[in-house]
């Protein structure tokens, strides 16, 4: 098998030229608002040289405030103080709603589309504007104040971004947590926040099937005494959902009784907007902090440029709302610009693989966001899926969460584009908040794989992995970092500045450091090549090696695990997990499952070991350290590249594991 990173240091590929109906478009429609390299670079420059004037006219423009910033800019990577529009105020939920719904009521907000097929509604400006000022006014009566946590666990519908906007508008901080999570994490989460009210659903619905939404927020809620209320959408209706008043409210009966407006709360820009756990390197999530005002900022105008957004787009984003994707690109970055947002909250399958591409028919959307994993699994299905619906309206379609491979970046610009959209593969993270590296639309020539270059404000360097020097022009390989703040960074971890310092400025001083190895090709052109910490990119989702680990060794037959990324043509990464059991324990293929399971339950379907090995042994430095760097190259069929053995204390150990890695994968 040939894998993605082989693929991408084919550098020769083909490159793409913007295509002249979106550089000059016909029919009256505008021009891109960035039409060529030329004014890209301009901009770019400016961006570096006069970041002062740059950002304090995006910043005008884009938002509005309550009281304008004086201030730019405070602060340094290298002191991990940074503040952006330090004493500028605004309201986020006023600014992704209100300003549309007082100029324009009947403006679509969201489409909604449901799991069932044929049931999309639509959510206008003025409705949106109403149901925040609802929930906001219920939110205020359960006594939450500006900066207390609010948790939310809900399925991929408008009310989830309701709930979102409306903590916005009490200047209240939500933390989204993705509803496929376990209860376990769920709880983890809950208490890391220290949220006092839980927003969930009955139940989800995915493909046609019902999830017990409700049922896991009782279950992790048992470990979570300090939640006061529980605020419950009902979704499906199902009956037999547990509810327990006074602690549970129905979502209905609560905004029913609430004055359908709220003035909004004045907030500082940074203030913290919300809370995102993501994994790190070590077992436990960090809560990633964003603000106010540079989170907006850069999440309106990443998307205004990256996906070339007009008056009268249709934008749809499939990630879900619990990711930082679905802040962002479902959320914040479409409503801050008044457009119109589809809210998509099925599956790709169903009820055939051609549910995007009706989708994309039906709703004449103008611009698709995905994944490469999704991107690859339909691919599998055949093209007739996608040439039998209309995609006449997609003029730029994105990719996101993990480097794309060249051969599905070309089918999908060949057959969902039809040859006539721009692919954007854009960069970006958590703790990035927008993206960093990307396209843009009607300027960048693209090459399939690459993220091509940084976006406005953002400096890139490539850095020697070891001395930490930056590699100075084209052609060099290293670990990715950025050279200076920008709007739309992270500011803390939650409860643990020392964490934030540690992971993503302290590494390689006076920058920021990403976790991921790139490198800058002959024509300055970036290449993501992968994570270069314990870090495991599933689908575009990250996994920790030690979250999964920790899982498994809850399980009494473990003595001990590693967990390792394999290459995985679908899904990128897959997780593989190697154990040793403990003495009074007999390897059986029923024990396998159980551990499997244990990990499923322990942390959600998400983390589910695609393979699970049992061993006799670990291989171990002398010093008793798993050395995680060999299991790597096994189950990446480069056992003959183990490269310097020297600190292995068992060499007798490797052919029994190459044969069992052989027979497992
Ligand atoms: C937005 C998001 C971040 C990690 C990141 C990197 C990988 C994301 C990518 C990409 C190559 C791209 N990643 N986009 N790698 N090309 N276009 O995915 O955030 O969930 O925090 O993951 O995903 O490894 O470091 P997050």
């Amino acid at each position: 098998m040939t894998t993605t990173t082989e693929q991408q240091q084919d550098q020769s590929a083909a490159v793409y030229l913007p295509h002249p109906r979106l550089v000059s478009p016909e029919g009256g429609r505008a021009k891109p608002w960035v039409s060529s390299m030329a004014e890209y670079e301009a901009l770019y420059k400016e961006s570096i040289a006069e970041p002062e004037q740059f950002w304090t006219r995006m910043a005008t423009e884009t938002l509005t405030w309550d009281r304008p910033f004086r201030h730019v800019t405070h602060g340094s990577l290298k002191n991990g103080d940074v503040a952006w529009f330090p004493d500028g105020r605004l309201n986020v939920a006023y600014n992704c709603v209100d300003r549309w719904a007082l100029a324009d009521p009947d403006r679509v907000a969201f489409v909604y589309e449901a799991d069932e097929p044929g049931k999309a509604t639509r959510v206008t400006y003025k409705e949106l504007q109403e149901q925040v000022c609802s929930l906001a006014n219920v939110l205020a009566a359960f006594g939450l104040r500006k900066g207390e946590t609010v948790a939310i666990y809900m399925p991929m519908i408008p009310e989830a971004a309701v709930a979102m906007l409306a903590c916005a508008r009490l200047g209240l901080v939500h933390t989204v947590v993705f509803a496929g999570f376990s209860s376990a994490s769920l709880a983890e989460r809950v208490a890391d926040a220290r949220a006092r009210v839980v927003i969930t659903a009955d139940e989800g619905l995915r493909g046609g099937r019902p999830i017990r939404t409700k049922a896991i927020v009782d279950e992790a809620l048992q470990s979570c005494p300090e939640v006061e209320h529980v605020l419950v959408f009902r979704r499906t209706g199902s009956e037999g959902v547990p509810f327990s008043a006074p602690r549970d409210v129905w979502w209905h009966e609560a905004v029913a009784a609430q004055r359908p407006y709220c003035p909004p709360v004045e907030v500082s820009a940074e203030d913290p907007l919300f809370l995102l756990y993501t994994s790190g390197s070590t077992g436990k999530p960090k809560g990633v902090v964003h603000t106010s005002g540079g989170y907006l900022l850069g999440a309106a105008l990443t998307l205004k440029y990256v996906f070339d957004i007009h008056e009268g787009d249709v934008f749809c984003c499939t990630a879900d709302i619990g990711w930082i994707t679905g802040h962002s690109y479902v959320v914040y970055g479409p409503l801050a610009l008044g457009a119109t947002s589809v809210i998509f909250e099925s599956v790709p399958t169903y009820p055939d693989a051609s549910r995007y591409w009706r989708l994309v028919e039906e709703h004449r959307i103008t611009q698709f966001y995905t994944a490469p994993t999704a991107i690859r699994a339909l691919r599998r299905h055949g093209d007739d899926f996608v040439t039998r619906c209309d995609l006449s309206s997609l003029r730029v379609i994105g990719s996101v969460g993990e480097p794309i491979n060249p051969d599905a970046w070309t089918w999908y610009s060949e057959v969902v584009g039809g040859g006539r959209c721009a692919v954007v593969d854009t960069y970006w993270q958590t703790e990035t908040g927008s993206h960093v590296i990307t396209p843009l639309p009607g300027a960048t020539p693209a090459k399939p794989g690459s993220a091509t270059f940084p976006f406005f404000g953002v400096e890139l360097a490539i850095l020697d992995p070891t001395s930490g020097a930056e590699l100075e022009g084209n052609d060099v390989s290293g670990v990715l970092a950025i050279k200076r703040p920008w709007p739309s960074m992270a500011r803390t971890i939650a409860g643990d500045h020392k964490r934030f310092l540690d992971t993503y400025l302290k590494p390689y001083p006076g920058y920021y450091f990403a976790g991921d190895g790139a490198s800058r090709d002959a024509d300055g052109y970036y290449w993501i090549r992968g994570r270069v910490d314990d870090v495991i990119n599933v689908s575009g989702h990250r996994m920790s090696t030690a979250e999964v680990e920790s899982a498994l060794i809850c399980h009494p037959a473990v003595a001990e695990s590693a967990v390792v990324g394999a290459p995985d043509e679908v899904t990128g990464q897959s997780i593989c997990a190697f154990v040793t059991l403990k003495d009074s324990y007999t390897a059986t293929d029923a024990l396998t499952a159980e551990l499997v399971k244990e990990v499923r339950t322990r942390i959600g379907p998400i983390a589910t070991p695609k393979t699970l090995i049992l061993v006799d042994e670990l291989p171990k430095t002398r010093s008793g350290k798993i050395i995680r760097r060999i299991l790597r190259k096994v189950v990446a069929g480069e056992a003959d590249q183990l490269g310097d053995l020297s600190t292995l204390s068992d060499q007798s150990i490797l052919e029994v594991l190459v044969n069992k890695v052989t027979a497992a994968l």
